[in-house]
């Protein structure tokens, strides 16, 4: 796959010392500053100052939960949400004359960042077999075309509907609807590739896939472990929330590889004191552990824990809990009990004092909270890690009680509320009983394919039809040139989208771009103005109302797209489904939901009052809905990955700039990185003993245990302190080096933190630039 400069300049790379503060007056200065690049001083404004308002636009940005009506400040955003909603309200437009003159093979060489600048998606545009150009296609014709290839299909499950997390919860009900009434439970996700080692672990110990935490518990924890995530980038609030906490008195340990900017300190753009003061330091303690390493940390805690107890015996345990509540506690002590120091210290890198320095602040603690995102998911033993943060909760009683708990902070905004909706390859028997009395229809009941099954499928040419509502498949998904080959082998792709990607690019014979409103914008259909709901990482469902005028008339909503095309192709043949009536008002579609996602009952009426619905998490009551009805201990082993001499553990993760698969800029601000993207961080011990340096032009060369390897041309190594024997180079330009293999035990998770590398000296100068 050629990857090239777009701007027609020579890519310059200037790097700076890393930030040790986030948040901050620069950052909003940033923000206005990306924001008048893509949009007007009146749209800018417009959008941001209703944003996670009571009533106004909900932050298409990450899920972190809005402080409670009463407490929000008039700019409840950050300079990373400025940043995306502004590029959703950007003014510039693509168009059919950009299709006549871009062919798709043209576009396909582009960057990410060249293909998300040129604009807003303005009407449905069509790929025919053996042409190499889009063009104009109506709403009708599209949908009647779409129509024809799923009827003709040997089975449903040659379909694949794969969902982002950006769409609201009515576009992922009637999607999933859809599917299903069509025959089948292919409901791939981003959450396959993001949190799915979290659901996984979850479900398995508590019975529940999601987080236990509110924003309010977080505000009263006494100790609060910040694990495998850089909020100061990704989850920005996270920070205030941390702050706030701080006030309380809570510590904040913090466990990463990279000494990331948002856990050192923080300065809080909302008020005065953030403004000109030196800010909050966040992190009471770092633990610049080794990629990989928390299993092993989490196991030497719990030892720790254990032989607290034995000296001071009903001290240190809460027993109550562990006799009432759980099980397995006996054979997870022994096993734990057992494993080895040396082990533990290899694994994490750190020393006994620091961890035992982590059980000191674990026992002064009452309430105790674990948050943790990609840097534990991505993980080969990253179902088996999460495990064992809930082994570290429940010895001491931290769950199900007021500021204690477990937090997967969770990425994309309704990433959470799209799984509550049905979007799920396995949907439990529960759920597809109340559709088939809600509908009267019999939902198929073998589970369907995940992302990477759902590539293998495509690969193998039994998925022949992939249907993308929202998000960048290609990109996001590992091992890029084997997904890319996948989709291609597709007869039919379409992708719901606001924006030019590569996807739409890497395409099926017949290909469709299915514009869609987003959620900045003002949505009218024949019943009236609408509201969509999302559901953020702390389970709270609220509405978002977009406010600006459609970046082009011929847009439809997403709800509308599924409800057209899901009514021209099962037309006299399906279910007897209103589609017209979800359309026209998407109250008739929450009526439907309320009657089958518990919780969710009386759900117009309740999610329209300030605030929304929290969602009712039954391990806070006491229940554990697992097969024994008890929360569960487990007994966790891993194996840690092969890095042979010479080689580095690569983890692949985001800049400061980018919203996952879309780079806004060549910066990483916090890091000190300006100017590009094809960069490798390697700290200086490695450097020495790899006899590199920094500034050095290197391949990166991945290994698989198959004996495969993959590359990635011509990236500048950048010195930066990150932990020893690992490297970090950003996504998705590394997903190439990503074996479609390499996953995560039971979550089948994509393991894109932990990719073994070699680095050898480039093989080609850089490719030259070719004019945008
Ligand atoms: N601005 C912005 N915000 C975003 C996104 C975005 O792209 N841009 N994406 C959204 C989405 S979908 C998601 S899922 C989240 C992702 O949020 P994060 O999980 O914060 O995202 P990553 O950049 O993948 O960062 C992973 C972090 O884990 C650390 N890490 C890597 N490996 C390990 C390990 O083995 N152990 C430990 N302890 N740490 C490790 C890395 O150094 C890094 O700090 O952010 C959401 N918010
Ligand atoms: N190597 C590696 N790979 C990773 C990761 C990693 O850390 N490392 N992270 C993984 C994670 S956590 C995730 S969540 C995935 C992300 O995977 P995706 O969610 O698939 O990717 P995004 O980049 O968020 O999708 C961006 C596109 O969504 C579309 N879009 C934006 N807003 C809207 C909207 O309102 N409606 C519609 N219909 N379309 C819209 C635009 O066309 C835009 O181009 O990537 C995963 N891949
Ligand atoms: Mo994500």
């Amino acid at each position: 796959m050629s990857e090239r400069s777009d701007d027609g300049s020579q890519e310059q790379l200037t790097v700076t010392p890393p930030k040790t503060w986030a948040t901050g007056a620069p950052a909003v200065m940033h923000a206005l500053e990306y924001s008048l690049a893509q949009t007007s001083p009146l749209r800018a404004g417009q959008t941001l100052l209703t944003m996670n308002q009571v009533d106004g636009i909900d932050c298409p940005g990450c899920a972190w939960a809005d402080p409670a009506p009463g407490h929000r400040h008039r700019n409840e955003y950050c300079e990373n949400g400025a940043k995306h909603i502004n590029d959703e309200a950007t003014t510039r437009r693509i168009t059919r004359g950009f299709f006549r003159e871009h062919s798709v093979s043209d576009l396909a060489g582009r960057s990410d960042k060249w293909l998300n600048d040129q604009g807003r998606l303005t009407e449905p545009m069509v790929k025919r077999p053996g042409s190499d150009f889009y063009e104009p296609i109506s709403w009708h014709d599209a949908f009647g075309l779409l129509a024809g290839e799923l009827t003709s299909l040997d089975s449903p499950d040659e379909a694949v509907f794969y969902t982002s997390g950006r769409a609201s919860n009515e576009a992922a009900f009637v999607l999933q609807l859809f599917a299903r009434a069509l025959g089948t439970n292919n409901l791939p996700d981003c959450s396959n590739l993001c949190h799915e080692s979290s659901g996984y672990a979850l479900h398995e110990t508590l019975g529940t896939g999601k987080g236990t935490v509110s924003l309010e518990d977080m505000h009263h924890a006494d100790l609060i472990f910040v694990v495998g995530q850089n909020p100061g980038s990704n989850h920005p609030r996270q920070l205030s929330a941390l702050e706030q906490a701080k006030r309380n008195g809570a510590r904040i340990v913090a466990v990463n590889p990279l000494p990331e900017a948002g856990l050192l300190r923080f300065r809080n753009p909302q008020t005065a004191r953030g403004l000109i003061g030196h800010g909050t330091a966040i992190a009471d303690r770092f633990l610049h552990i080794r990629v990989g390493g928390d299993l092993a940390l989490f196991q030497g805690l719990n030892r720790l824990l254990l032989e607290a107890e034995d000296a001071r015996p009903g001290t240190v345990l809460d027993h109550d809990f562990i006799d009432t509540n759980t099980e397995g506690f006996a054979d997870f002590a022994r096993h734990v009990r057992s494993v080895d120091w040396d082990d533990i210290l290899t694994a994490t890198g750190l020393t006994r004092e620091e961890i035992e320095e982590v059980r000191d602040d674990v026992l002064r603690s009452e309430r105790v909270i674990v948050c943790w995102a990609m840097g534990i998911t991505q993980h080969k033993h990253a179902v088996p890690t999460i495990r064992e943060f809930v082994n570290f909760l429940m010895l001491r009683g931290n769950l199900g009680r007021a500021g204690a708990g477990a937090c997967p902070v969770r990425g994309h905004s309704n990433v959470q509320g799209d799984r509550t909706m049905g979007i799920w390859e396995q949907m439990p028997d529960s759920f597809l009983d109340a559709l088939r009395e809600e509908f009267g229809f019999d939902p198929p009941r073998a589970h369907g394919m995940d992302s990477v099954k759902a590539i293998r499928a495509m690969r193998e040419g039994r998925v022949k039809f992939f249907l993308s509502l929202a998000g960048n498949f290609v990109r996001a998904a590992p091992d890029s040139a084997v997904t890319e080959e996948a989709v291609r082998a597709c007869r039919t792709t379409a992708h719901i989208s606001t924006k030019l990607n590569r996807t739409h690019t890497v395409c099926g014979d017949t290909a469709l771009i299915l514009p869609t409103l987003g959620r900045t914008e003002r949505d009218v259909q024949s019943g009236g103005e609408q509201f969509v709901t999302v559901e953020n990482s702390m389970s709270e469902v609220h509405t978002s109302r977009g406010r600006l005028q459609p970046a082009s008339p011929l847009l439809l909503s997403e709800v509308a797209i599924l409800c057209r095309l899901a009514r021209r192709t099962l037309a006299g043949k399906g279910p007897d489904i209103p589609w017209p009536k979800f359309e026209s008002d998407y109250g008739e579609i929450r009526d439907r939901i309320a009657r089958i996602v518990p919780g969710l009952h009386d759900f117009n009426r309740r999610v329209v009052r300030p605030g929304g619905i929290r969602l009712p998490n039954a391990v806070n009551e006491g229940v554990f809905h697992t097969p024994v009805g008890k929360a569960r201990f487990t007994r966790n082993t891993y194996e840690l990955p092969r890095v042979p001499e010479g080689h580095l553990l690569l983890q692949t993760l985001r800049s400061h700039d980018q919203w996952n698969t879309v780079p806004y800029t060549d910066n990483d601000r916090y890091r000190g990185i300006h100017g590009s993207r094809r960069v490798v961080l390697v700290s200086p011990a490695d450097l020495t003993a790899l006899g590199l340096a920094d500034g050095d032009h290197v391949d990166l060369v991945g290994v698989w245990t198959d004996g495969t390897e993959r590359r990635a041309d011509d990236f500048t190594i950048v010195a930066y302190p990150t932990k020893a024997g690992t490297a970090a180079a950003y996504y998705p330009e590394t997903n190439v080096l990503v074996p479609l293999d390499s996953v995560a035990d039971h979550s089948n998770q994509p393991a894109s933190k932990s990719v073994v590398v070699r680095l050898e000296p480039a093989r080609r100068p850089a490719a030259a630039p070719v004019p945008g």
